[in-house]
C-alpha cells in the first residue's frame, strides 16, 4: 500500500496530488475486500462509496466540516480513512467497531446512524445551526437513492429548499436498495440520467436558434427562453431545481478527480442547498459480481478470489423468516384477501418468495415504513388481510401510524415483526427491545410470540385471523427445527401453555425465551428443584387466570423476555399482579433487558450477559429461592425473639 499505510487522518490524504487519489481509492478497496472477506459486513454498500469517500475528505476540511452519513452502512473507507483502519477488522464484534457510525467512536462521525433517510434533515439543522451561530464551515450529507425516498428524507428536501441555507447534498445513485431500488423516484433518477441527450438537445436548439443571421437583442432573449422552455419540459433534473436545489451532474461517483471538481463546485454555491448526483456501482470491485448476489449489500465472511461464502458446517434448521414466508404462500394460496409487504427489505423479511409467488398481491414499498402501515391501514378498511413485515427496529419508524391508523380504527392488520430481541452484529440501532412496551399501551391491538418456528406458522394463521390489529415477534436466525408439516391451526387468543409443572417456582417465558426456561428447569431438576414452566404466547392479552392461580400455588414468578424490562411483558404480569391485590403475597422477578444501550456482538454472548439463557435463568431461580428462604428463616426468627 503505497499511499494508505501513511494515512492516519483526512490531513494526510489532503497533502496527496488529486492526481494520486484514484490509486488511493484502490487501496481503500482492496483493503475493504481483504478485511471483509475474513470478518463479513457491509461489504457492497461501502465497496460502492470508496471514491466518495475519498473525494469528500479531500475537498472538504473534515472534521471542521460536517459530513453526515445515511445509514452508514456504507461508510467504511470513511472509517478507515479517519484513523479507524487498523481497527476495522474488529467492525460488528463485541468491543470492536461499530458497524454504522457513531458519534462517540470518531469525531468524524458528525451524527450517529443505522436507520436510513436521516442524514438530510440532521445535516440541515447543523447547517441552520452554522447560520445562526454565524460560523463559516461546510455540511455534507451522503444519502443513497433509496433512503432518499424515505419521507424523513423527502420532508428534509422540502424545508431545505425552502430555507436557502448552505447545504451540500451527494446523491450515491446505484439503482439498488438491499434489493433493487423501487418507485416513481428511482424512475424519475433515471430519467435524470437519460437527461444527458436532452442537454445535447438542449444545446443544439439553441445553437440553432442563435446562429440565425442577423439575430437582434428580442430574438436572442426569446431564443433563450425557448431553450429554456423546452430544457425545462424534456429535462427531469428541472424538478430538483423547482424545488430550490442547484443540481451538479450526474457525475461519475468512481472517478476521483472528477469528483473533487464537483464537490468543488457545490462549495462555491452560496445561496441555498446543492445536490450532487453521483453513478455508482454497488459492490464495485468484488470479486465475480454478476455471479453472486453478495456483492450487493453485505456479506459474511467469503473467499476473496471467487467472492463465494464460505461453506457453513451443517445445514441448520430453516429461519423463523424462511418460515414466515413459507406461510404466508400456503396462506395466500387458500385466501385472497391476504396481501404481504415489505419496507424495503425482501429478504430480509421473506417477502421476495411471496413477490415470486403473488406479484400482485405482494407489495415493496421501499424505505417507507410509515406509509406502509397507513397503505395497510387503507388496504383493511376495503376487506383485504393485509401483512406488514418489518423488522422491530424498523416499526419504530411508523409508531403512530400503528396507533393513529391502525389501532385506533382498529383495523385488521397484522405486523410480522422479525428481528425481535438482540440481533447481534448491527448493534444498539438495530436491536428489536422495544416492541412489546410500544405496542403494549394502546388498545385494540393483540401480541404474541412463538417459542418456535411451528406455533409461528399457527400465530400467523390467527393474527391474519383475528378481525383487529395483531403483531408476532419473533427472532432472528434458525427455528427450533420443529417439524411444519401440519397446516397452521388457529390459536386461542390469551392463552397460555403449561409445559412444565414444578412446586417450587414458576417460570413464565415469553417468545424466543421459552426455550431456554426449558433449559433450565431441566437442569434445576437435576439438582432438586422444581419449576412450573409457562409459555406466555400473547402478552396482549394475558392469560390473566392462570397467571393468577399459578401466583396463589407458588412463592415465585420469573418472567423472562428478550427485550427492555421497562414497559415488557414482566411489567405485564406485575400490573396483573397487581391490580389483583396479590403483589405483597409472592415474590416477582422480572428478566430482560435492563435500561441501557445494548452494543453490538455475539447474540449468544449479549445474551448471555443479561442472564437470558439456560444458565442465566436456572442461576435467577436459585438466587431467589435462596433469597426467599433467607427471608422466610428471617421471619420466624423474628416471631421467635417476638
Ligand atoms: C428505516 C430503515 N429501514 C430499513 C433499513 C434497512 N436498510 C439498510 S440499508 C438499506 C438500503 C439503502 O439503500 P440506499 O439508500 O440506496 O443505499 P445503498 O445501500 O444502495 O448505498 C436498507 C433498506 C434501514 N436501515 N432503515
Amino acid at each position: 500500500m503505497r499511499f494508505l499505510s501513511e494515512i492516519d487522518s483526512p490531513s494526510d490524504l489532503r497533502r496527496l496530488r488529486v492526481e494520486d487519489l484514484q490509486e488511493v481509492a484502490d487501496e481503500v478497496r482492496s483493503f475493504i475486500i481483504d478485511t471483509c472477506s475474513r470478518v463479513g459486513g457491509h461489504t457492497g454498500a461501502s465497496l460502492g462509496a470508496v471514491e466518495l469517500a475519498v473525494a469528500m475528505h479531500y475537498v472538504f476540511d473534515t472534521p471542521d466540516d460536517r459530513l453526515v452519513w445515511d445509514v452508514g452502512h456504507q461508510a467504511y473507507a470513511h472509517k478507515i480513512l479517519t484513523g479507524r483502519r487498523d481497527e476495522l477488522h474488529t467492525i460488528k464484534q463485541y468491543g470492536g467497531l461499530s458497524g454504522f457510525l457513531r458519534r462517540a467512536e470518531s469525531e468524524y462521525d458528525t451524527f450517529g446512524a443505522g436507520h436510513a433517510s436521516t442524514s438530510l434533515s440532521a445535516a440541515l439543522g447543523m447547517a441552520v445551526a452554522r447560520d445562526t451561530k454565524k460560523e463559516n464551515f461546510h455540511v455534507c450529507a451522503l444519502i443513497g437513492d433509496s433512503s432518499l425516498a424515505g419521507g424523513m428524507a423527502m420532508e428534509a428536501v422540502n424545508q431545505a429548499g425552502h430555507l436557502k441555507s448552505r447545504l451540500i447534498v451527494v446523491l450515491n445513485d446505484n439503482e439498488m436498495s438491499i434489493a433493487p431500488a423501487v418507485g416513481a423516484l428511482s424512475g424519475y433518477l433515471n430519467r435524470i440520467k437519460g437527461a444527458q441527450s436532452y442537454q445535447h438537445l438542449k444545446g443544439e436548439i439553441g445553437d440553432a436558434l442563435e446562429s440565425v443571421p442577423g439575430i437582434g437583442e428580442r430574438l436572442r432573449r426569446a431564443a433563450k427562453s425557448v431553450k429554456d422552455a423546452i430544457a425545462a419540459a424534456v429535462l427531469p433534473g428541472a424538478l430538483v431545481n423547482e424545488l430550490g436545489f442547484k443540481y451538479i451532474g450526474y457525475v461519475d461517483g468512481h472517478n476521483v478527480p472528477m469528483l473533487v471538481r464537483a464537490l468543488e463546485e457545490a462549495k462555491k454555491v452560496q445561496d441555498g442547498p446543492v445536490i450532487v448526483h453521483a453513478l455508482t456501482t454497488k459492490g464495485k470491485g468484488f470479486p465475480n459480481p454478476e455471479k453472486n448476489y453478495y456483492a450487493y449489500h453485505a456479506t459474511g465472511p467469503f473467499d476473496p478470489k471467487t467472492g463465494l461464502p464460505y461453506k457453513s458446517a451443517k445445514a441448520a434448521a430453516p429461519t423463523y423468516t424462511q418460515v414466515f414466508g413459507e406461510t404466508m404462500c400456503e396462506l395466500m394460496e387458500r385466501d385472497e384477501k391476504i396481501v404481504a409487504l415489505t419496507a424495503a427489505m425482501p429478504d430480509g423479511t421473506g417477502v421476495d418468495k411471496i413477490l415470486e409467488r403473488f406479484p400482485d398481491r405482494a407489495f415493496d414499498v421501499g424505505i417507507a415504513e410509515q406509509h406502509a402501515i397507513t397503505f395497510c391501514a387503507g388496504m383493511a378498511c376495503e376487506g383485504l388481510k393485509p401483512v406488514a413485515a418489518i423488522y422491530s427496529t424498523f416499526l419504530q419508524r411508523a409508531f403512530d401510524q400503528l396507533i393513529h391508523d391502525v389501532c385506533l380504527q382498529d383495523l385488521n392488520v397484522t405486523f410480522a415483526m422479525d428481528r425481535a430481541g438482540i440481533v447481534g452484529a448491527d448493534g444498539p440501532t438495530h436491536h428489536g427491545l422495544l416492541d412489546i412496551a410500544y405496542l403494549r399501551g394502546y388498545p385494540n391491538i393483540i401480541l404474541m410470540a412463538p417459542k418456535d418456528e411451528r406455533e409461528m406458522r399457527d400465530m400467523l394463521l390467527t393474527a391474519i385471523e383475528y378481525p383487529g390489529p395483531a403483531a408476532i415477534r419473533y427472532p432472528r436466525g434458525n427455528g427450533l427445527g420443529m417439524d411444519i408439516g401440519a397446516a397452521p391451526k388457529k390459536m386461542e387468543i390469551g392463552k397460555a401453555e403449561v409445559l412444565r409443572d414444578g412446586t417450587e417456582a414458576v417460570i413464565i417465558a415469553y417468545g424466543s425465551m421459552v426455550n431456554p426456561a426449558i433449559e433450565a428447569a431441566k437442569s434445576l431438576e437435576r439438582d432438586g428443584i422444581e419449576t412450573t414452566v409457562v409459555n406466555a404466547r400473547f402478552v396482549k392479552p394475558l392469560d390473566h387466570d392462570l397467571i393468577l392461580a399459578l401466583s396463589k400455588s407458588h412463592r415465585l414468578i420469573i418472567t423472562v423476555e428478550e427485550a427492555y424490562l421497562a414497559g415488557g411483558f414482566g411489567s405485564a404480569v406485575i400490573e396483573l399482579l397487581e391490580e389483583n391485590g396479590l403483589l405483597d403475597k409472592l415474590k416477582v422477578v422480572r428478566m430482560g433487558v435492563p435500561d441501557e444501550i445494548v452494543t453490538h456482538g455475539d447474540p449468544k454472548f449479549l445474551l448471555a450477559r443479561y442472564g437470558l439463557d439456560a444458565d442465566g435463568i436456572s442461576m435467577k431461580v436459585k438466587e431467589c429461592l435462596e433469597s426467599l428462604d433467607d427471608e422466610q428463616t428471617v421471619k420466624r426468627r423474628l416471631r421467635v425473639v417476638k
